[in-house]
């Protein structure tokens, strides 16, 4: 049985342990777990990066049990209307990929697993385009939303019991996806030995994760918490799959979602029926030698900016409350409070965090115990400034907040840089 959290000296690709730490934020919280009222303490754990020095992965020097992370999990996918739009653009790319599967009409019944499927938000969109689903999620409570929408989940971690599972259950998958879960896995070699396993022959496996290159672009040191043990390049990916007898046949980027992310698109070596992009792969390589990504030295600069951004946002804050301001915070997400964290804020910077997840609603954030609250409470009380702490999703938490805005209320966003929008 696992600790709470555990030190890890290896890099979880290559196996090197020529790391290198490059950003410390000291102990903090699990970011994105809430507390209930008259619960005990919060669990603080060291958060620091490290840089493979062989392969250039970018993980956390700890690995925090996936239980205590991931049981109970109170983030869905679906309250963010860009995400749902996001799985549909997805599921419709996807499919055009496969082989025999045209519009409307699949030869034979194409079949779709998602690792890490939350509510069901990507599968019930795989379901619209004809796929028989299946889901791998292990928070119990996230299992039942999704079976409610139709979508029947296995319970628990992925690995080879759920993969034999999930084979016994519907077959080889055509399709297996893992978004925002990839940077969640310690053992990268099982989980994708195990993807090997399930996947058809001529299946792809798609994997989409906030691309570093991104992170270290626009100081994006926010989407830095426990449950993203690894940060990735394409580089190191080349690596990793190249020992599992896979390769890397497509890359995309999407600007909208999450900051930046990047889409990869792998399938079993011997599999011609999806044709290798080599020039996009190139690309990417040649760009992240460019930038000096497969060296220290740019993400030595990461703290310092992280640090100028804090000072500019604690500066600001006490400037409006000085002034009789009254600032909340919107969007109680994990970054927002990786983010309050490392501005060591509490209710006194910010009285509230808003948010439209019911599930978090009256409870606590983790570390600073700010209480998270509905919506209406923005109309109620007329708060002077609203933070947005998940800048990602600015433009449609402004876009349900017009009344506020109407009512002469603010909107603010801290990263990538601290200004009024
Ligand atoms: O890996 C992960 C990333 C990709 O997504 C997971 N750790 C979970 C999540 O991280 P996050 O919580 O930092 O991501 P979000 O999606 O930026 O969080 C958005 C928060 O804002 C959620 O709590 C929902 C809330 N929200 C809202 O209240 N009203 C979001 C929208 C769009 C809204 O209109």
């Amino acid at each position: 049985m696992m600790e709470e959290w555990k030190v890890n000296k290896n890099c979880r690709i290559c196996s090197s342990n020529n790391l290198i730490k490059y950003f410390d934020f000291g102990k903090m919280p699990l970011v994105d777990s809430f507390i209930g009222a008259g619960e005990p303490g919060d669990l603080r754990v060291p958060l620091e990066v490290m840089f493979c020095q062989d392969c250039s992965l970018s993980q956390l020097s700890v690995v925090v049990n996936p239980k205590v992370l991931f049981s109970n999990y109170l983030y869905h996918s679906s309250v963010s209307k860009t995400f749902s739009e996001h799985c549909l653009s997805m599921a419709r790319e996807v499919k055009g990929l496969l082989p025999g599967a045209t519009a409307g009409v699949a030869e034979r019944s194409l079949k779709a697993l998602d690792i890490a499927s939350n509510d069901g938000c990507l599968l019930k969109e795989f379901k619209k385009e004809g796929f028989e689903v299946i889901g791998v999620d292990p928070a119990e409570n996230l299992c039942q939303i999704a079976g409610q929408s139709g979508v029947p989940s296995i319970s628990g971690f992925w690995g080879m019991e759920a993969a034999n599972e999930a084979m016994t259950r519907v077959g080889k998958l055509d399709v297996i996806t893992a978004t925002n879960v990839f940077a969640h896995v310690d053992d990268l070699h099982g989980f994708v030995d195990a993807v090997h396993h399930a996947l058809a022959d001529d299946g792809v496996f798609v994997i989409e994760f906030p691309y570093l290159g991104n992170l270290l672009r626009y100081h994006e040191f926010d989407t830095i918490y426990h449950e993203h043990l690894s940060y990735f390049l394409v580089k190191p990916l080349l690596t990793l799959f190249s020992r599992h007898r896979m390769h890397i046949a497509n890359l995309q980027e999407f600007e909208h979602m999450h900051g930046g992310t990047l889409r990869v698109y792998v399938v079993k070596d011997g599999n011609t029926m999806i044709a290798t992009n080599k020039g996009i792969i190139q690309y990417y390589l040649q760009m992240e030698e460019r930038e000096g990504w497969h060296t220290l030295q740019p993400y030595l600069r990461l703290e310092e900016h992280a640090q100028r951004i804090r000072k500019k946002t604690v500066e600001t804050l006490q400037d409006l409350r000085s002034r009789g301001k009254n600032i909340v915070a919107y969007g109680a997400s994990a970054k927002g409070n990786t983010f309050v964290n490392y501005c060591c804020f509490d209710k006194e910077h910010l009285q509230v965090v808003v948010d439209d997840t019911p599930h978090k609603q009256g409870k606590l954030y983790a570390g600073t115990r700010i209480p998270v609250v509905a919506r209406d409470w923005l109309l109620r009380e007329k708060p002077d400034y609203v933070l947005i702490l998940p800048w990602n999703f600015a433009k449609e938490i402004m876009a349900k907040n017009e009344e506020f805005r109407a009512q002469g209320g603010k909107f603010m966003v801290a990263i990538p840089e601290m200004k009024i929008v």
